[in-house]
């Protein structure tokens, strides 16, 4: 197992007072594309992770209303942008979407807004050693996640695992080639972040509390790429309105397909897909 003072080495450290516009203007994506992984600290606020889980677990017992407790995605709520405003506002952070954009170019958009909340005694879907991305296209990145702890991620209540290095590797890691090269991120605190190439091999660990372990996960990609969910189509028109021209871009409004040819000659202003995304 790779020892705790070795992480500084694999994984880049910031903390939040120091990342910024130097770092973006230098270059996150040449860091992203060495390492693999960063880890920024306080990022977040004790009083608005607080609001964030406290609104999470809501949505989670709001689901398993819906879906029971055998729900194969138990522990993971989708979409929270549209789940709830406090989410959205997280979405809606210069510096969320200064990032992705800075790794991911000018028309990066959110493919995805989950939770990962491992449930007492439990784990979730994301237990197994898996890839959020399957597209290997060497020396290029087309999916970055930033995973955001709501709780201390610590050994007992089933820290994160990742291999940094791993990005270029095709084929599933063995368990005994995973163990050997991870790092498990029991040092992650509530409000640091974890920001990775989505092609690194990584899982949720078991969760051996009686308390639930909460964070919450954004994925960018690149512009031409398919979201998760069709988000333009599920805000409410007037939240819409509300929405500035950057984040309707990140939230795919720009990349949209028009369902008719009437809809594909609107005067560009209007039109669904809009020219210069990448
Ligand atoms: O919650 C975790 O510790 C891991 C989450 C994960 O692997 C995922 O959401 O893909």
């Amino acid at each position: 197992m790779i020892k705790k003072e070795n992480i500084n080495l694999i994984i880049q450290e910031f903390n939040s007072n120091d990342f910024g516009d130097i770092l973006l203007e230098n270059g996150i994506n040449n860091l992203i594309n060495q390492k693999g992984v960063i880890i920024i600290r306080n990022v977040f606020e004790v009083e608005l992770i607080n609001e964030l889980r406290k609104n999470l677990q809501e949505c989670i017992d709001e689901d398993e209303i819906k879906y029971s407790k055998e729900y194969i995605f138990y522990g993971m709520v989708h979409a929270l942008m549209i789940r709830r405003k406090c989410f959205q506002n997280v979405l809606n952070d210069s510096l969320v979407m200064n990032i992705m954009r800075n790794i991911l170019g000018h028309g990066a958009i959110v493919h995805a807004f989950n939770s990962s909340s491992l449930p007492p005694f439990s784990t979730n879907f994301a237990g197994k050693i898996h890839v959020d991305s399957p597209r290997l296209i060497p020396g290029y990145i087309t999916n970055v996640v930033m995973t955001i702890a709501l709780d201390d991620f610590t050994n007992e209540n089933g820290a994160m695992e990742i291999w940094p290095s791993s990005f270029n590797q095709y084929i599933a890691p063995t368990d005994k080639e995973f163990e050997k090269n991870r790092i498990i991120l029991d040092t992650l605190k509530a409000g640091d972040l974890v920001l990775f190439n989505a092609r690194c091999w990584h899982k949720g660990g078991v969760n051996t509390t009686e308390k639930w372990r909460h964070a919450i996960a954004i994925t960018g990609c690149r512009s031409y790429m398919r979201q998760q969910f069709d988000f333009p189509s599920m805000f409410k028109k007037e939240d819409e309105l509300l929405f500035s021209d950057s984040f309707k871009q990140f939230l795919g409004y720009h990349v949209r397909t028009p369902k008719k040819i009437e809809e594909f000659l609107l005067p560009p202003n209007e039109r669904l897909y809009k020219m210069g995304q990448e």
